[in-house]
């Protein structure tokens, strides 16, 4: 098969070419940031370090981290290294933890990050044959603009829909048809869950793959996603700090995603001590950007987890890959002294032949954790038979125990009761957190 990379020089790049290279930006990057950032130049005296200090790529762990409580502080223009004029754009993140965090950029950054969407979008098979369908939100959040513009960087037609209106997306993704589809995981199945009601089968739309990131999700709801799009379903990562999707996608193989390494140095740190650890390991994201001009930052903790490995792939890429990130560290819960993931329990939902249609809820009553899950039945096995839904509830209740390690109340629900999602969805609801309980 013939393979196609959008900037194959970049892509295919030997392995120590690739270091020579983050090298040679990595030095220039940090004068630049310590030269024109108070915020980071004020956290490097601190610790005693001088641009003079960075000379190869290990000397990264001698740099401060930044947190999103940093770019809290400096918010809003605390993080710029350039002056506004300069720059051409801002976008946010969704503010789902907290103050948002701007971001901006110079028209080089814009082009860096539609060229990193680009990637991906070639990766999937994209090329300007394609009707790319982006139904990620546009406007502030990252996801719309980013796919919007690397779509365009291909030359494919581009379908600018932005979230929302999921019959108007049906019709056009049928009527104009879409071959690509850009969105979240969680709103991909409800768009494959409502053309199954329309009476759509797999194999009556045209798409071919899909580009969906923007939230955790499992490789069963990428299986899920597959059957019910008829498409093979890809895997693309990224956050407004660092520009937006794009600073890492899935090929052909879909063992992970590529890390655009000419413009992201990417290390894995242990979370509570900060130890960068080795490679393989499983532990915190952290960011460097090597030559955003507008809003470079040096040592970004993510708080995803996630493993990178460099393993040869067969897609002829030689960019460092990461593992579908686990969840953040701060999506973690502690229910009764025990680490639960939501990614937890949707691969178990989806084993036991669920759809993705669940809600978490935890709260605290007499000092005890209560932990709750309300998942739907599928319309085909509906039941409103007490005793089958009981059944059913304790089969659910015995293989989330086993994967847990701890015992969760489940509720089967009627279809259709949960809240779909059309960008990120909320799983879990924490009231624990309202009553100021620090978890
Ligand atoms: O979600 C950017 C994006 C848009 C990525 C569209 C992919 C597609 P933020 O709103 O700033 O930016 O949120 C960033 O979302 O730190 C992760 O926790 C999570 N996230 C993003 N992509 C993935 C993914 C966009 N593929 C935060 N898998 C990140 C798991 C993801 N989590």
């Amino acid at each position: 098969m013939q393979k196609n990379y959008y900037q194959p020089a970049a892509e295919t790049m030997q392995v120590d070419d690739i270091k020579k290279l983050q090298e040679e930006k990595l030095i220039k990057q940090v004068k630049y940031v310590y030269d024109n950032v108070k915020y980071y130049r004020d956290l490097m005296d601190e610790k005693g370090v001088k641009p003079e200090d960075i000379q190869c790529l290990a000397d990264i762990s001698k740099l401060p981290f930044l947190t999103k409580d940093d770019l809290r502080e400096a918010y809003p223009y605390g993080m710029l290294a350039t002056d506004l004029k300069n720059c051409v754009r801002i976008q946010s993140t969704s503010g789902t933890t907290g103050k948002r965090v701007v971001a901006f950029y110079t028209q080089n950054d814009i082009d860096m990050w539609e060229e990193c969407c680009a990637r991906a979008i070639v990766a999937a098979g994209g090329s300007n044959e394609d009707v790319v369908q982006v139904c990620y939100g546009y406007g502030l959040f990252t996801g719309g603009p980013g796919l919007n513009g690397g779509s365009h960087k291909v030359g494919s037609l581009t379908l600018p829909m932005s979230s929302g209106n999921t019959n108007r997306q049906i019709q056009f993704m049928m009527d104009l048809n879409a071959t690509i589809l850009c969105c979240t995981p969680s709103y991909a199945a409800y768009i494959g869950e409502s053309l199954k009601e329309q009476g759509y089968k797999p194999e009556d739309n045209k798409l071919k793959a899909g580009i969906f990131g923007a939230e955790p999700w499992t490789e069963e709801m990428r299986r899920d996603i597959e059957k019910s799009l008829g498409i093979k379903a890809y895997d693309i990562y990224g956050l407004t700090e660092t520009s937006g999707p794009g600073v890492s996608f899935e090929c052909e193989e879909q063992t992970g995603m590529h890390i655009n390494e000419d413009h992201f140095y990417a290390e894995i740190i242990d979370p509570e001590t900060g130890e960068v650890l080795p490679e393989g390991s499983k532990g915190e994201l952290v960011f460097t950007s090597l030559d955003k001009e507008a809003f470079p930052l040096l040592r970004y903790r993510t708080r995803d987890i996630t493993i990178l490995t460099r393993e040869k792939c067969s897609c002829g890429r030689t960019f460092i890959k990461m593992k579908k990130p686990m969840g953040r560290s701060d999506d973690m819960m502690i229910i009764r002294g025990v680490n639960v993931f939501p990614s937890q329990i949707e691969a178990v939902l989806l084993n036991k032949g669920y759809a993705p249609n669940y809600q978490i809820l935890v709260d605290r009553v007499n000092n005890t954790d209560t932990f709750e899950i309300l998942v739907e039945m599928l319309p085909e096995d509906f039941s409103d038979t007490p005793k089958v839904i009981t059944k059913k509830e304790k089969q659910l209740q015995a293989a989330m125990k086993e994967m847990l390690g701890i015992n969760p109340t489940i509720r089967l629900v009627a279809p259709k009761s949960i809240a779909r999602s059309e960008g990120k969805a909320v799983r879990v609801i924490d009231n624990r957190k309202k009553i100021g309980i620090n978890v």
